[in-house]
């Protein structure tokens, strides 16, 4: 049987069970070929004048990279002609992006983080582009950022790509959770992982350790127990990874388990958290509640969160169930 490419599984989903329509299978197909040009990008690395800093800042307060301003503009320029879009919106723009008077518009908002990791890009180590599908709501006229503030649970699709040591398309419609690789010889997103599930149970944790003295008591339990290891309550080791790339994390995790925190510390705790909701939380949150895992702030359901504002910040504890479930009792407790 020929590779499953991305074209054929979305064409297949459209016509098999109408899990997707014809402008949200575009709308994937668009953001994937903007994925590959922003992989052929980053590729080139210290070969091309792409790394660095851009000399700005955005609309969080930090320096972009030259590579956050390429892969932004590569996403905007592929998406707002195709007519599937009624706005986008990007971490690195203040305000959402309208889809210019010449084009025509659709019933989809897309929102994403163009280029997550950023930090790293110059020291070569994994980054990534995570989006969310929304439907634009009927009979609106002037789109402003309101219209994005949809609780995660109305996504329709939610995605990010890897730009590892192969570039990865990771994807969600509500049905489980697909990842596709790139065939650089061809060109194309070749499916490679046809159901990705978390396993529940995980010997491995994601945090950032130099936070530990701003965390707050039920987190700093946590991993208190988890250092003590054979020797404390758990009665077994555990492993620790901390990429700094969101998206490298949370495919490990979705590849073997683990449990991902960037939860709420006393440095963040007026901006609400690190991680952004909308392109960062809920995509991720989507993703991993698809592949059987949790995704919580540690006090509620990241889905459920009714945002306020488009760059809201929220804590985020992802992962295998039995964790998050552990981590989020002790908030209770
Ligand atoms: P820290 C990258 O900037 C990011 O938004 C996520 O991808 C990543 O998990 C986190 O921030 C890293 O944060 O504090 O370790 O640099």
């Amino acid at each position: 049987m020929p590779p499953v490419t991305l074209a054929r599984f979305l064409i297949e989903a459209e016509r098999n069970n109408h899990v997707i329509s014809a402008d949200l299978r575009f709308l994937v197909e668009v953001v994937s070929r903007a994925c590959k040009a922003i992989s052929i990008a980053i590729g080139k690395g210290g070969l091309a004048d792409v790394l660095g800093s851009a000399g700005s800042d955005n609309v969080q307060g930090e320096a972009q990279k030259k590579l956050d301003v390429i892969s932004n503009d590569i996403l905007l320029e592929a998406n707002e002609w195709g007519g599937h879009l009624a706005a986008m919106a990007s971490e690195e723009m203040e305000a959402p992006h309208l889809i210019p008077h010449r084009y025509p518009k659709g019933e989809f908002l897309l929102v994403f983080d163009p280029l997550d990791g950023s930090s790293n890009i110059d020291v070569n180590i994994s980054v990534g582009t995570i989006f969310s599908v929304l439907r634009c709501p009927e009979g609106v006229e002037a789109v402003d950022e309101k219209v994005f503030l949809q609780p995660g649970t109305q996504q329709v699709c939610a995605g990010f790509a890897v730009y590892g040591p192969t570039t990865l398309l990771v994807l969600t419609f509500g049905d489980g959770v697909k990842c596709f690789t790139l065939d650089r010889e061809f060109g194309h997103f070749v499916l490679t992982q046809d159901n990705m599930r978390i396993p529940e149970e995980t010997k491995e944790f994601a945090i950032n350790m130099s936070n530990a003295r701003f965390w707050e008591p039920p987190v700093q339990r946590y991993v208190d127990e988890l250092l003590a290891g054979k020797t404390g309550p758990r009665g077994q080791d555990f492993n620790m990874r901390w990429v700094a790339s969101m998206v490298a994390d949370v495919f490990r995790i979705l590849t073997r388990g683990g449990i991902f925190m960037y939860p709420l510390d006393s440095k963040m705790k007026d901006q609400g958290g690190k991680l952004r909701l909308m392109y960062e939380a809920n995509p991720m949150a989507m993703i991993v509640e698809q592949a059987g895992g949790l995704a919580t702030t540690g006090r509620e359901r990241i889905l459920d969160i009714q945002p306020t504002k488009l760059h809201q910040r929220v804590p985020v504890i992802l992962g295998s169930k039995h964790e998050v479930e552990r981590v989020t009792a002790y908030h209770r407790d």
